[in-house]
């Protein structure tokens, strides 16, 4: 069975922990203890008929990533970058991560990884129209795969921001004849599984 390493950055408390719970079983818990150094989960999706293992690397970084952190960035497929949008130093950092693990990882055609931005914790604020431009001049502007409000609590828009980054993966691939992945992305079905959940340095 293949699979795909998907990176899930941002700043402290933004929300990468529980959305990567969110997509993995489809739940909440009101109390996280923080990600020392990163953790990793799996779900099985299944892609035009083929089954994929999806490994969702929870990156812990204050200010950036860790020396070790690094490192994981290498062979990855995707990244998820996660702002707190009720805190919007957060949010202005999504870029500064973005840059960061660019320079850390580049796809296997050379170009930089397909990316997606989630404002997470949407469910505390009444969105503003302001925020729903900032959002879409972020994605526009730094070259996101696309952009989405989100709320690990209530799950609203997770697997669509999950999807889309999928897709956009597997374009990619299909663009890159040297690799082996499927061509069409029709199909994603999330219905998932959590498969396990480790915690590395
Ligand atoms: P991190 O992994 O990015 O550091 P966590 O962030 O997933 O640990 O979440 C940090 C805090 O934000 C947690 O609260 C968590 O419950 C809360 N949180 C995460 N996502 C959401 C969301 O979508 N909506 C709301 N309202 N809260 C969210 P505590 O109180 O444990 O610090
Ligand atoms: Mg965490």
């Amino acid at each position: 069975m293949s699979y795909l390493k998907v990176l899930v950055v941002g700043d402290v408390s933004a929300g990468k922990t529980s959305l990567v719970t969110r997509l993995v079983s489809n739940s909440f818990q009101e109390t996280y203890k923080s990600t020392i150094g990163c953790e990793f989960s799996s779900k099985l999706i299944t892609l035009n008929s083929e089954v994929k293992r999806v490994q969702l690397w929870d990156l812990a970084g204050q200010d950036r990533l860790g020396a070790v952190t690094k490192l994981y960035c290498r062979d990855a497929h995707g990244v998820i970058v996660v702002g707190d949008i009720s805190r919007a130093e957060t949010v202005g950092r999504t870029t500064k991560w973005k840059a960061e693990v660019e320079e850390y990882s580049t796809g296997p055609d050379g170009r930089s990884l397909p990316m997606v931005l989630c404002l997470n914790k949407c469910d505390l604020i009444v969105t503003p129209e302001h925020a729903t431009e900032q959002l879409q001049a972020l994605v526009q502007e730094n070259g996101f795969a696309g952009g989405f409000f989100t709320s690990a609590k209530t799950g609203y828009n997770a697997n669509e921001a999950f999807a889309c980054l999928i897709t956009m993966i597997t374009k990619r691939n299909a663009e890159n004849p040297s690799t082996s992945q499927p061509s069409k992305y029709a199909n994603i079905t999330l219905a998932l599984q959590h498969i396990n959940r480790k915690s590395c340095c």
